[in-house]
């Protein structure tokens, strides 16, 4: 099943929108696999957004993700990589479509609440990055058949 790798950033988390992102990722149909609360390190920050290093946004990025804890996700289901960027919305809040979580809590690009993989190996890449293998778990879900 495909995997797909979710951060609530620090604003997410400041403005207490924990619960209702990891509740609106929840009843979507995805499945929780792995969750840790943390601090990300220069070293970490770098490493996520290498492909954005020469981005003239790119230190103020690195500086934000930083600067405060972050929950750090992975998340499985069907196109999960797909269900979570549509569930997430656009990058630009004011270009997020209404009932996405961008569009529903976000003002500016550069606070846009949460991080989702952009393909199936990139969500490989980063769920490998920020967790180590015994910190995901596979698991049954018992309603499984009564949403695939
Ligand atoms: P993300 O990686 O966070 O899920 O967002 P994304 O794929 O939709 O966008 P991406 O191009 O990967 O950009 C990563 C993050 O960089 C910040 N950004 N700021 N000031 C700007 O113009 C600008 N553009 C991007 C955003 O926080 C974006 O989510
Ligand atoms: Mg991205």
């Amino acid at each position: 099943m495909e995997q797909t790798f979710v951060m609530v950033k620090p604003d997410g988390v400041q403005r207490g929108l924990v619960g209702e992102i990891v509740a609106r990722l929840e009843r979507r149909g995805l499945k929780l696999v792995g969750a840790k609360f943390m601090q990300v390190s220069q070293e970490l920050a770098a490493e996520h957004y290498a492909e954005l290093k020469d981005k003239p946004f790119y230190p103020g990025l690195i500086d934000y993700i930083t600067s405060a804890p972050v929950l750090a996700m992975a998340w499985e289901g069907k196109n999960a990589v797909g269900a979570v960027r549509q569930t997430l919305g656009a990058t630009k809040p004011s270009e997020a479509a209404p009932g996405s979580i961008r569009h529903d809590y976000g003002m500016d690009v550069g606070r846009n609440l949460a991080h989702g993989s952009d393909s199936p190996e990139n969500g490989a890449r980063e769920v490998a990055l920020w967790f180590q293998p015994e910190e995901l778990v596979s698991w049954e879900r018992a309603t499984d058949a009564w949403i695939f």
